[in-house]
């Protein structure tokens, strides 16, 4: 299979929350979707959010980059993962001349839900380097694949360092093995040290991580690290797909538990408790404790609910409600000490008592607020990374 990149504008989601804007290869994150998962926050509704959220993880792909020297067998390393050979009909297109003109998608069933794209390669044109990187956009790929063969160049270097600085996840591919094996005397664990020497030092140089390194050939792709790196690229796709999915759709969410928060403490500095949020005792923190809660879907039923879509155990949450509300404000609807010792003052202190009850209730509302987000990173964590 293969697709031309395509090319949309920014998308921006206006709904609920101010302008959020996400990659426009973003094909997976709909704008419904977004508009659903706010609908979901702003009603307090866990059990929607969990629902679209499982439907927007099984959607997504992960989108691997493959690029490297131009020639250095990148398409051949497509095939050999795809572990299908070069003459089949969807192979990617490979030769001795420059081949790869524009990035090119394939996908495996050996990794679903991966979109693996053949780029272009560096070094032939007269193109820089901070051209490539432009046009390749790197930041709209999960993991990038860096290909090198025969020498671990400059331009590969300055990819390693791109990477890096845009904290992008990368592992090096070493092909071409069989021809340094073939041409060598020596034995062939003395050949693997002395190339990966060498790529650890041409990247230590310029003050590099030391990235995971394989060498294989992609003639032989049972061989050599091929296993390892299928492995490892096994066990690492969910966490990249967490990576990929959990900042945007905390921020999305976030937006909105802020978004409501301001409403309620608007609510307070009109003393409009009562009007905004039908709290028939606003002194009372208890009951703004138990009302911020409910409005924000965090109360003891509607988590036992959460848990149970989970399919966990209806105490799931209770690490993360041990509030430290329930600690310093009494829950069985009696006001704390410190307020009745001011109501018991006299009228002089009704000013300051007005004042202090406000910062009271907003303290519980920062709480509950801060509560909320510690259910949905946990939420978000286990739907993502079951
Ligand atoms: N010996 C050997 N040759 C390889 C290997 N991988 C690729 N080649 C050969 O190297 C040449 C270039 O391979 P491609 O996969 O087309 O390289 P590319 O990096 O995609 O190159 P462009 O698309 O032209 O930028 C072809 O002749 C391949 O057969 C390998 O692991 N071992
Ligand atoms: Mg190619």
């Amino acid at each position: 299979m293969e697709e031309s990149a395509v090319s949309l504008e920014d998308k921006e989601f206006t709904c609920f929350s101010d302008a959020i804007a996400i990659h426009k290869e973003r094909d997976d994150l709909s704008v419904e979707t977004v508009k659903n998962i706010e609908t979901a926050v702003e009603a307090g509704n866990w059990v929607e959010l969990v629902k679209q959220i499982k439907q927007e993880a099984s959607r997504t792909t992960v989108k691997i980059a493959v690029t490297g020297d131009s020639g250095n067998g990148m398409s051949s390393f497509i095939n050999a993962l795809r572990e299908i050979g070069h003459e089949e009909e969807d192979s990617a297109p490979t030769g001795v001349v420059r081949t790869t003109q524009k990035p090119a998608l394939y996908s495996s069933s050996k990794f679903p839900n991966v979109d693996l794209w053949d780029l272009p390669g560096t070094g032939v044109t007269s193109q820089s380097m901070e051209n490539y990187l432009e046009e390749m956009d790197f930041g709209k790929y999960d993991l990038i694949i860096i290909i090198a063969s025969e020498q671990f160049s400059s331009n590969h270097v300055k990819l390693a360092k791109a990477l890096q600085s845009m904290r992008r996840r990368f592992y090096v591919v070493w092909t071409k093995l069989d021809r340094d094996l073939s041409t060598s005397a020596l034995a062939e664990d003395q050949v693997r040290e002395n190339i990966l020497k060498n790529i650890r030092e041409n990247l230590q140089e310029e003050g590099l991580v030391d990235p995971t390194i394989y060498l294989v050939s992609n003639f032989s792709p049972s061989f050599h690290d091929f296993p390892k790196l299928r492995h490892t690229l096994t066990k690492d796709l969910p966490e990249i797909k967490y990576d990929s999915l959990f900042g945007i759709l905390f921020h999305v969410c976030e937006k909105i538990i802020d978004k409501k928060m301001k409403t309620i403490k608007k609510h307070i500095k009109e003393d409009n408790l009562q009007g905004g949020l039908e709290i028939s005792d606003p002194n009372n923190l208890g009951e703004c404790h138990k009302v911020f809660q409910k409005n924000f879907g965090v109360d003891d039923t509607s988590l036992r609910q959460v848990a149970v879509t989970m399919s966990h155990p209806d105490t799931y949450f209770t690490d993360v409600v041990q509030s430290q509300v329930t600690q310093t404000h009494q829950q069985d609807g009696s006001t704390p000490s410190l307020l009745h010792q001011f109501r018991d003052r006299a009228v002089q202190f009704a000013y300051r008592c007005f004042h202090l009850t406000h910062a009271q209730q907003e303290h519980v509302l920062d709480e509950a607020a801060e509560k909320t987000k510690k259910i949905l990173s946990k939420i978000l964590k286990d739907t993502l990374l079951p």
